[in-house]
């Protein structure tokens, strides 16, 4: 028995400040397309994947800020999105910044969806670890104010069961950016079996505050997913934003990482590109069902009493 589905991971190359919603969906109905032709059940796109990068501004009018939110979605220029992946009979999952009034007062996340192949969301994610400042930091070359303008996610990381290939269902979990850096964010799923990670990110080679980890951050992206993939037995497929956006040189390294901690596809440039691959989720099995057997091997006791001990100097 085997469970393939085909994934693409759909990468963005730069999106101008002055580009349109309409232009923008236009590229991602244009990358839906061309993933079609190759077989694909699902498409990944990038965080934030309907403007440019707006956290790297440092805007005073709240009207100029929520011109980058959703305030529906779908909405009438994301609907085409929809419409497109019911004919195509193909999924997808999308980043982007997301105004709602929930309990009576206006809240903005970064969100992101998983939509089926009937055009209909199965699962929405908001980001929990939001990188970056809150306050303008002018000695920056760039800013990056996510901890300004979003709230911190309040959905947990939420793991469905869907049919996204034409067999039986699998178990799709969601990750935004820096999420895919802490391990807790893949354990929080593997805990309830997620056999496959989606994740799309805006990563700038250039990283302010540790400019010495510069030259490291393809490196780190792959370890991060890699490592994650591995210690909890699923395929992670990670997107990127990619490429020089307004001056700020963004990573691409989109990537699709098997079950074994292995690369088995990857995007090689950094432009607007799909890297297909077909993943058996059952593959899972192999890990989930030997070296990362929770059930068995995990040792939950352990790493409480380290922590609660009494006397334990812990890190501040
Ligand atoms: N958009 C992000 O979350 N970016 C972070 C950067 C700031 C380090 C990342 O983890 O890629």
């Amino acid at each position: 028995m085997s469970r393939i589905v085909t994934v693409g991971a759909a990468q963005l190359g730069p999106i101008a400040q002055t580009e349109t919603r309409h232009q923008v969906v236009t590229r991602l109905l244009s990358l839906m397309q061309r993933a079609k032709r190759h077989g694909c059940d699902l498409v990944v796109f990038p965080e934030l994947a309907l403007t440019t990068f707006f956290p790297r501004w440092y805007f005073e009018k709240q009207e100029e800020i929520d011109s980058f939110f959703e305030r529906s979605m779908p909405g009438r220029e994301t609907q085409p999105l929809f419409d497109l992946a019911r004919a195509l009979g193909m999924g997808f999952y999308l980043g982007y910044a997301e105004l709602v009034v929930e309990g009576g007062r206006t809240r903005r996340f970064n969100t992101s969806i998983l939509v089926n192949k009937s055009g209909e969301i199965i699962s929405k994610y908001r980001k929990i670890h939001l990188p970056g400042h809150a306050e303008h930091e002018p000695w920056r070359r760039f800013q990056h104010l996510e901890k300004r303008y979003f709230e911190v996610g309040n959905l947990s990381w939420p793991v469905v069961r869907a049919p996204l290939n034409e067999g039986s269902a699998g178990l799709y979990g969601m990750a935004i950016c820096n999420d895919r850096r802490w391990p807790e964010t893949y354990r929080v799923m593997g805990l309830q079996g997620v056999e496959m990670v989606l994740l799309g990110y805006n990563t700038p080679v250039h990283n302010p505050p540790a400019p010495e980890h510069d030259a490291l951050s393809n490196f780190h992206n792959e370890l991060v997913m890699q490592s994650g993939a591995y210690q909890n037995g699923t395929w992670v497929v990670g997107v990127a934003k990619a490429g020089c956006e307004e001056g700020v040189d963004q990573i691409g390294n989109s990537i699709i990482v098997a079950p074994s901690g292995e690369i088995v596809a990857a995007c090689s440039t950094l432009g607007d590109e799909v890297a297909i691959a077909r993943c058996d989720l059952d593959l899972c099995n192999s890990y989930k069902n030997t070296t990362f057997n929770f059930a068995r091997h995990r040792e939950p006791e352990h790493y409480r009493m380290i922590v609660e001990r009494k006397g334990a100097v812990l890190p501040k």
